[in-house]
């Protein structure tokens, strides 16, 4: 394939007459520092898309060689620890550029929009002189900034003749195949793009091998002969785990399609096997003689199957081989053109005499699944996905063929660079810079970290994967589910390939101990608190129909009374019925409780939904007895939850009196340990009063009896008021309601 690239970089130099070591004195003379300047490493930080360690030759790969991508690790170091911070396109790169977790630097889910007025490492570097270029895959929705020059795919981008976004806010599309193209404009721009005096950033990002794999016509015979081994989890029955491992999908057996994944021409023929009704948006962008290449390798191929299949040759089984390997063929064709361009990459730095002042990095932005528990794709705290790989040369710094076992992550790479370029890092940044362990020859430094923290938040989407957080020692894995509420705890010395959560069994009791509080703990170091991250239940289709009807209410405004809460709120619409339309029916109320929601479930809804036309006169909040009840959360931490409501509300409706409602009391019992919580919560959250906007109202002492017990026969699930309950609720709530000029 011939990819021609007209080059847009002006060549003229100003002193491009001069000799250049004449230029450098004048100007070491004239500007001190540059020559110092000059000897800051540059560095080549090569990023590819779902390149799981699987498939890596040096990472011990069973399916393919990898041999540029292993000249790093011959030549500097490999990373075996190496693991993401949310397994995800857009927030690994988020955490890379600014060295944080994805709740600090808001790009939690593919979808988002990186906000470019951040402090990211590309900034710092080109403030410290460096010459910056991105070019390739981006996928944070807003402009690239910090960067001299940069060149990027609009979205996930294209394999063949991809478009690619200018500075200029064009589009420019290049005929050939995006790996080659991403290379040689990264080339080009080593060559005549940027300020050759000063050190350089080029951070080359390919799309491949991210689906739909569709490789270069180069390599469409690289393994015509081959049966790729299994790998041992294909046929995982996900028994010992939690049941959200079946509800994924993610499935070579189930969810691969007929066009875009497999490859097929024309109407699903099968659609048992394969999902999609067919169509391949690769194929439809190829030049006539890109398609007579690409028809030439697939169509005897598909034919054979499909002849097969009509003769009842293939069982389930034989198509599930089948489509492994046909998955397999085409994601690992991509890989072999990313090899290529860390070869040439490599080469040119040899060839220029560069190569001994330029940290070289190659990784991906997260793993993936390789037919492992059945699947593809990434997201999961598993292994496959939650590692990337990480190889990195740095001559004279670090030893050839270093193997090391840290436990490293993406939000190291920020400090790491700057540490590198002798920029100081920002105590913003939560990662930690590796060149302390880079000199030490890969080996842990003696205060290095013991664990990493790890979440995923973009629970109902692509693929259905929960959100989930946990930590991951050098044995251990933890991990949480909130939709289920569930903990998973792997020993991953026994049990590598994770196929049996040990979380119950008693002879784990203390490491389970160990590790909760490590995840107490690293939460707490990193600031993560749930509580005050937007998350929503669309997973959950009465919650979503909830949100719909909701949002179109609020968009006819005309509310002066909004009720904001869960299932106690919600209640006004079954046991508090009557008490309701008593009350409210002739008031412009809405009754936005949403049962089990909490406080950042809340927050989701206030910060998403349609509420625009809602300027009620009065809000009547009441929220957190399900992060008590779910999750027995902190106090501290569910109390800044009903701050962040208050505040969301104080923005979106600045005219709005709130009353903020003490949690009712819960439990029977007075010593009840949701009780105690709840009236832990409500010791923080009364002080938000503010005798102006703010009105706090607790009703305990309405509905305890004089011995503080919670009586049956105004809540008779200890927690939900009944008929009963709601009318001193209401009668309660009126006169403020009165006082507020309702
Ligand atoms: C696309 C893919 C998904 C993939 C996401 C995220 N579907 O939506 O399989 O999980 O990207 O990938 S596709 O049919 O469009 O290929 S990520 O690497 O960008 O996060
Ligand atoms: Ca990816």
């Amino acid at each position: 394939m011939n990819t021609r690239i007209p080059n847009p970089f002006p060549r003229s130099r100003p002193f491009s007459q001069l000799p250049a070591l004449a230029v450098l004195l004048v100007l070491g003379w004239l500007v001190p520092g540059l020559l110092a300047a000059g000897q800051r490493p540059n560095i080549v930080f090569v990023f590819s898309d779902d390149h799981a360690v699987q498939a890596i030759s040096a990472y011990g790969s069973q399916l393919n060689r990898t041999p540029n991508i292993d000249r790093l690790a011959t030549e500097g170091a490999l990373f075996v620890n190496s693991f993401c911070a949310n397994s995800l396109c857009g927030p690994s790169r988020a955490c890379i550029l600014t060295g944080k977790h994805s709740h600090l630097n808001g790009f939690m889910r593919n979808g988002d929009r990186f906000d470019p007025g951040q402090t990211t490492f590309p900034k710092l570097l080109q403030k410290a002189g460096y010459q910056t270029a991105i070019i390739g895959k981006w996928h944070l929705a807003s402009d690239p900034t910090g960067f001299n020059y940069w060149e990027v795919l609009p979205g996930q981008g294209s394999y063949y003749n991809p478009d690619f976004l200018q500075m200029d806010g064009s589009r420019k599309r290049y005929t050939g195949y995006c790996t080659d193209i991403i290379t040689e404009r990264s080339l080009e721009w080593l060559k005549h793009g940027r300020d050759q005096k000063q050190p350089f950033l080029l951070m080359c990002q390919h799309k491949a091998p991210h689906r739909n794999w569709s490789p270069a016509e180069r390599h469409f015979d690289l393994f015509n002969d081959v049966t790729f081994p299994e790998p041992p989890t294909l046929r995982d029955d996900y028994a010992g785990r939690s049941r959200l491992l079946q509800e994924n999908e993610m499935t070579i057996r189930q969810h691969m399609s007929w066009g875009a994944d497999m490859k097929f021409q024309g109407p699903n023929l099968f659609p048992d096997y394969f999902t999609g009704s067919g169509g391949n948006g690769e194929y439809n962008r190829m030049t006539p003689g890109q398609k007579a290449a690409w028809d030439a390798w697939y169509q005897p191929r598909n034919r054979a199957f499909i002849e097969q299949m009509q003769a009842g040759a293939l069982d389930a089984e034989g198509v599930f081989r089948w489509k492994y390997q046909r998955y397999l063929q085409d994601y690992l064709k991509c890989i072999q053109a990313v090899d290529d361009s860390v070869g040439r990459l490599l080469g040119w730095l040899d060839e220029n005499g560069l190569a001994d002042n330029t940290m070289v990095i190659y990784a991906s932005d997260q793993g993936f699944y390789l037919g492992e528990h059945g699947w593809f794709d990434k997201r999961w705290m598993f292994e496959e996905s939650l590692k990337m790989p990480f190889l990195i040369r740095w001559p004279g710094v670090i030893p050839a063929g270093v193997r090391s076992e840290a436990l490293i992550q993406n939000i190291d790479y920020a400090p790491t660079f700057l540490d590198v370029a002798g920029v100081s890092v920002p105590s913003e940044i939560q990662g930690r810079s590796l060149v302390p362990v880079l000199k030490n020859a890969g080996r842990p430094t003696a205060d290095w970290r013991d664990a990493i923290y790890y979440a995923y938040y973009e629970n109902v989407a692509a693929h259905n994967v929960p959100m989930h957080d946990g930590v991951r020692s050098a044995h251990h894995k933890l991990m949480f589910f909130p939709r289920t509420r569930e903990w998973q705890l792997f020993d991953l010395e026994k049990d590598p390939l994770e196929l049996r959560s040990v979380h119950d069994d008693p002879a784990y009791a203390a490491v389970r101990r160990g590790l909760e509080r490590r995840y107490r703990d690293l939460r707490e170091f990193y600031d993560v608190n749930p509580a005050v991250i937007p998350a929503h239940r669309r997973g959950e289709n009465w919650w979503r129909q909830r949100e719909q009807d909701k949002n179109a209410l609020a968009k006819e405004g005309n509310v002066e009374l909004l009720f904001v809460g869960d299932s106690i709120t919600q209640g006004w619409e079954g046991g508090g019925k009557e008490v309701w339309n008593e009350f409210y029916a002739d008031r412009h109320a809405l009754n936005l409780g949403f049962s089990g929601d909490r406080t950042e479930h809340v927050l989701w809804r206030l910060t998403r939904g349609n509420l625009a036309n809602v300027k009620p006169k009065v809000a009547v909040v009441m929220i957190g007895t399900n992060n008590t009840g779910h999750l027995m959360q902190d106090p501290q931490e569910v109390a800044a939850g009903v701050r962040a409501i208050l505040d969301v509300l104080a923005r979106r409706m600045p005219e709005t009196r709130i009353v903020l409602h003490g949690i009712f009391p819960r439990g029977a019992s007075p010593w009840d340990e949701g009780r105690v919580n709840n009236t832990a919560i409500n010791q923080i959250i009364r002080r938000f009063a503010d005798g102006d906007h703010i009105r706090y109202l607790d009703l305990s002492d309405r509905f305890l009896a004089a011995d503080s017990t919670l009586p049956k026969e105004l809540m008779p699930d200890f927690l939900h008021p009944n008929a009963g309950g709601y009318r001193i609720w209401a009668e309660a709530l009126e006169p403020t309601l009165q006082a507020l000029g309702l």
